[in-house]
């Protein structure tokens, strides 16, 4: 049989009528879509913005209709938190101190519990979600990722409520993807989930390389990097 007939024996050709198009990946019972920290501290206007970062709730609202599980997280901090530079003598923001449990940058005051800046942006449309998880409430300890604080003992509850509704596949979405959403992504697989993070769903604080880093470090890790348009 020559070469160009048993072609046809392997992968059907897309219903797109391209056959180099990419199959889509439709989200099922077992996904669920993870929207971190889309807060006004994080956007344009708010104590800790990130450039760019009221871009993603269209693309993040978009996506929440293909989704059956959403969980929705909170920078939540108290005041006079560690991870604030107004906490350090001498201290600025963006400069890093030696904790107990290892090195810590130093913010700009934001997110404080209760606060407009910690609240969740106001174009945010996500009537579905199921689960508000709030992170970095202990006053000596942060937590970027939703799952683990910073001390990577003390626990969010995270990955046993999603373990105990039948969750195994993680979509991560929000700000800023070189901290607080890499973070979680990875602590996503370490605690046993299949993680995506959605790239043009996000947006990066990007200091000192830390958004190159955290994609290194993601994808090391077992994070899958793929854009909006490759879910169904
Ligand atoms: C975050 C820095 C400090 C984040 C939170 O949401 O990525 N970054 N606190
Ligand atoms: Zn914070």
């Amino acid at each position: 049989m020559p070469a160009s007939s048993r072609r046809t024996l392997s992968k059907p050709l897309s219903s797109a009528g391209c056959g180099l198009a990419a199959a889509k990946i439709t989200p099922d019972a077992k996904s669920a879509l993870i929207v971190v920290d889309v807060q006004n501290g994080f956007v344009t206007g708010g104590c800790l913005p990130v450039k760019g970062g009221e871009e993603v709730v269209p693309v993040i609202n978009q996506l929440a209709a293909g989704f059956q599980n959403i969980v929705v997280t909170q920078d939540w901090h108290t005041p006079g938190h560690v991870s604030f530079a107004s906490s350090h003598q001498g201290k600025k923001p963006f400069e890093t101190t030696q904790l107990s449990y290892g090195t810590q940058v130093l913010w700009p005051d934001h997110c404080v519990q209760g606060t407009e800046d910690a609240s969740l942006h106001k174009d945010l449309h996500l009537p579905t979600a199921q689960l508000i998880i709030r992170k970095g409430f202990h006053k000596e300890i942060d937590s970027y990722s939703a799952f683990d604080e910073a001390d990577h003992k003390t626990s969010t509850g995270l990955a046993g409520y999603l373990k105990a509704r039948g969750i195994e596949t993680l979509y991560v979405t929000g700000l800023a993807t070189d901290f607080c959403v890499a973070w979680t992504a990875m602590d996503g697989c370490k605690a046993g989930f299949e993680v995506y993070v959605i790239e043009d769903a996000t947006r990066a604080i990007d200091m000192n390389g830390s958004l190159a880093a955290a994609w290194k470090q993601m994808i090391a890790k077992g994070v899958k990097r793929i854009q909006s348009g490759d879910l169904a």
